[in-house]
């Protein structure tokens, strides 16, 4: 006698089980509308002719989606049974079957009216799920029924219960991410529900008309907020239900005071487009975006709480317990348009980007100073502080340094002989950008096309066209500030307060 069928049957069911859980949480952390399973359900529907599902309606009443699901899991199951039996034979069989059931839901995921992108991420870590446990549970198996076939001494004991115990790990680890899938995703899913349904009291961004500099294959001057980089050192990221979050000042003030969502949304809002980069942005790197942000100017709240005069920092601290320190005085000067910010892109803060309220400060990389989920600012002394990243060897203070960028054409890309349009990004937030230049196969500076800007807190597209040769090129380009600062070409690390030196890519003209 081998191995009993059952324990293969078993070892199918459990990885069946197990994909299904981890693409159940992948779902509800993603805070996608459904699992993957529910999206078969619809499609079925949607696809069996009419009078077929009205029979079956008719049937089962109201409970036919339900049952539905229970049929489409029924047949899973039976499927990953098969997957299990037939893993006795080749590795590849169950895989064809896991693949199979994964092309279906993808199918389905992919054809709902909401479908993106993301949708395919519960599938794909349910069908990885599928196979890797298998053939976890199925080794012991496999190597049980070899031993005996060679009548080798009897390992099976060994073999048996290493089976039993991989079982039972991956049982709870099954059972343990489906609720915490659910707990977590369901969270946010709330929250994600009250956060589509306000309507703040802000304008929808209105892009000036001269920021472009239509070059094809640029990244777009406003940057989308789906397309916005993301940087937080959250595994699972706040989720706030506006209606119970607040923010307390505090510290070196005269007057403390707690505010609400409410009593930021009925204050006077500011709007401004202002770009954000992160300190660790490589040179040519893309950990920067542009949007039209909405907030309640932070000198205006910091004036009523009245700020101590030797205080000269604000330690800000978000819901997760991240903090940054930031210069007093870069919050305090009305002209700067520091802001707790509740609306981006004219939408109400994605949760990833800091929902329900986070800070942006012009002219400061994130590090210090665009504190997501913000609940707490501490007036403060830099001498008194130490701030999540200033004790990991950044520096205290992050002004935004001059930079610029090479988006066209693409570092090694092949283009035409003849005339090429060269396209990027500069900024040096609060500073302003005067010139763009750039230096073809190490020639002259030259300058540059700019586009325009509405204000000096955003980045600005530039554009030129050169007269290539075949062969290969290599250009690079430099900065010039409002207040003539020229962009230096010394390389520095992002360590310790960000990057510096040229960007340079290159081309070959065929
Ligand atoms: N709570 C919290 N806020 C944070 C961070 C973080 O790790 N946690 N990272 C900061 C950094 S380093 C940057 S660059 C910006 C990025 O903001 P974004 O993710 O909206 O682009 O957020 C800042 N605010
Ligand atoms: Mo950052």
């Amino acid at each position: 006698m081998s191995t009993p069928r059952a324990a293969w049957a078993g070892a199918g069911i459990i990885a069946g089980l197990a994909g299904l859980a981890v693409s159940h949480a992948a779902a509800m952390v993603l805070t996608l509308r459904s699992s993957p399973i529910v999206s078969v359900a619809e499609t079925i529907i949607e696809v069996v002719p009419g009078t077929l599902i009205a029979g079956a309606i008719d049937n089962l009443g109201t409970n036919d989606k339900p049952i539905l699901v229970i049929g489409i899991f029924t047949v899973m199951m039976i499927l990953s049974v098969t997957a299990g039996q037939l893993a006795r034979r080749n590795w590849w069989a169950p895989v064809l079957v896991f693949a199979a059931m994964g092309l279906m839901a993808l199918g389905a995921v992919l054809t709902r009216h909401d479908a993106t992108a993301r949708d395919v991420v519960p599938v794909a870590a349910g069908v990885v799920t599928w196979v890797v446990v298998l053939s976890f549970l199925t080794d012991a198996l496999l190597l049980e029924d070899r031993s005996q076939q060679s009548s080798e001494t009897p390992s099976d004991w060994h073999t048996r219960r290493g089976f039993v115990h991989k079982s039972v790990i991956i049982g709870v680890l099954t059972v343990g991410i489906g609720y915490l899938g659910s707990f977590v995703g369901g969270k946010r899913r709330e929250v994600e529900k009250a956060r589509q349904l306000l309507r703040l009291p802000v304008t929808l961004p209105s892009r000036p008309d001269n920021v472009s500099v239509q070059v094809p294959g640029m990244p777009t001057w406003q940057t989308p907020n789906d397309e916005f980089y993301q940087i937080h050192t959250a595994v699972i990221v706040p989720a706030i239900q506006p209606d119970s979050w607040s923010i307390r000042i505090h510290g070196m003030v005269e007057r403390e005071m707690v505010l609400s969502y409410q009593d930021l949304i009925e204050a006077q809002l500011t709007e401004r487009w202002i770009t954000l980069n992160c300190v660790s942005n490589q040179v040519g790197g893309n950990l920067i975006g542009n949007a039209w942000w909405s907030g309640v100017l932070l000198a205006d709240l910091l004036e009523r709480a009245g700020c101590h005069p030797d205080a000269d920092a604000v330690l800000q601290t978000s819901h997760d317990g991240w903090t940054c320190g930031t210069p007093l005085d870069a919050l305090t000067d009305p002209a700067r348009h520091a802001m707790l910010a509740v609306a981006m892109n004219g939408d109400p803060l994605p949760i990833d980007h800091g929902f329900p309220v986070r800070t942006i400060v012009p002219g400061l990389y994130g590090y210090v100073s665009a504190c997501k989920w913000v609940i707490d600012l501490e007036v403060t002394r830099f001498d008194e502080i130490e701030a999540y990243w200033t004790g990991k060897g950044w520096s205290e203070r992050g002004p935004v340094k001059i930079a610029s960028r090479i988006d066209v054409p693409h570092n090694g890309k092949d283009v035409e002989a003849g005339s090429v349009v060269i396209g990027g990004h500069a900024w040096s937030q609060h500073t302003g950008i005067d010139g763009v230049q750039i230096s073809l196969d190490g020639g002259d500076w030259q300058d540059v096309r700019l586009g325009g800007v509405p204000n000096k807190d955003t980045w600005v597209q530039w554009r030129a066209e050169v007269d290539v040769a075949e062969g290969d090129h290599d250009v690079r380009v430099r900065a010039i500030g409002a207040d003539g600062t020229v962009q230096t070409g010394a390389r520095a690390d992002v360590v310790p307060d960000g990057a510096t030196g040229w960007h340079e890519i290159g081309f070959n003209a065929k």
